[in-house]
């Protein structure tokens, strides 16, 4: 097998091993977004991988072919100005950046649009250190509890978890209590911060049933570790179940910002107890 078979081989083993450890998700279709966004993945590294050999062959080629040979002490040609090679230089890069910047724009615009009519709405805030999910549309919430990790199993199921029906429109609305956090779902491929004073919005359809893993994606402080969640994408009956359970519960309606950390310390301390 020659060098280059080998070296392909081994490029493309590692690129399987990597969907497989979780840096792609090994069925690209788990939202709306997902496939969109692996694309975009793959074809921008297909490109700098082009770009990159291209500028390995030239390199080589100048050291291999413009070498100094034994006995030439001559200097070698001076060039001052090429002008089509550096039309060339500036043109070339300006085209390969353009493409990129087109592609990416695209689907940004695609992933950040908002306006299409919901099934859902669903508010998510983050808080030191859990997240607290207002099943708006439904009028129930889910008080998220801190996880407590102790390294021993069972804590996956512990975890506040969201339910969202599958193959239908989720608006999410992302607000946070005290610092900024990041709502992220890994095999969503995407992260939107939540940022106190201002609210984030999202939209997805989850297009396969299942549980995932969240995540906060921006470190807030001393247990940021412990903002996990689950996500169920679940058929609609289950989902109703679900935001029935959370009313038998007696959590109707929703858990507002006024319930920030500050206001909670001010309250305590209104009625003479000490934090
Ligand atoms: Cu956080």
């Amino acid at each position: 097998m020659g060098a280059g078979a080998a070296a392909a081989v081994l490029l493309l083993s590692g690129c399987s091993q990597g969907i497989e450890n979780g840096a792609l998700p090994s069925t690209p279709e788990i939202t709306n977004q997902t496939g969109r966004i692996i694309t975009l993945w793959n074809g921008s590294w297909i490109a700098a991988l082009v770009v990159g050999v291209i500028t390995w062959g030239l390199i080589l080629w100048c050291v291999a072919v413009y070498r100094k040979r034994k006995g030439d002490n001559k200097l070698p040609v001076q060039t001052r100005v090429h002008l089509p090679l550096e039309l060339m230089y500036t043109i070339v890069p300006i085209i390969a950046i353009g493409v990129l910047f087109k592609y990416t724009a695209e689907d940004i615009a695609f992933l950040t649009d908002t306006s299409a009519e919901p099934d859902v709405e669903i508010q998510v805030v983050g808080k030191q250190w859990s997240w607290d999910f207002n099943y708006l549309t439904d009028d129930v919430f889910d008080p998220g509890v801190q996880a407590q990790l102790t390294g021993e199993e069972g804590v996956e199921e512990t975890l506040p978890t969201l339910y969202l029906p599958v193959n239908e429109t989720v608006h999410f609305y992302l607000d946070s209590r005290d610092v900024i956090h990041s709502f992220w779902i890994p095999a969503f491929l995407y992260k939107e911060d939540t940022v106190p004073g201002r609210q984030n919005e999202w939209q997805v359809t989850p297009t396969q049933t299942g549980t995932y893993q969240g995540k906060c994606a921006e470190l807030c402080g001393e247990y940021h570790a412990s903002m996990l969640f689950n996500v169920k994408v679940v058929e609609r009956d289950e989902y109703d179940a679900h935001m029935q359970e959370l009313a038998d519960k007696g959590y109707e309606g929703a858990l507002g910002l006024e319930y920030s950390r500050d206001q909670v310390v001010e309250f305590t301390m209104e009625h003479g107890e000490t934090e």
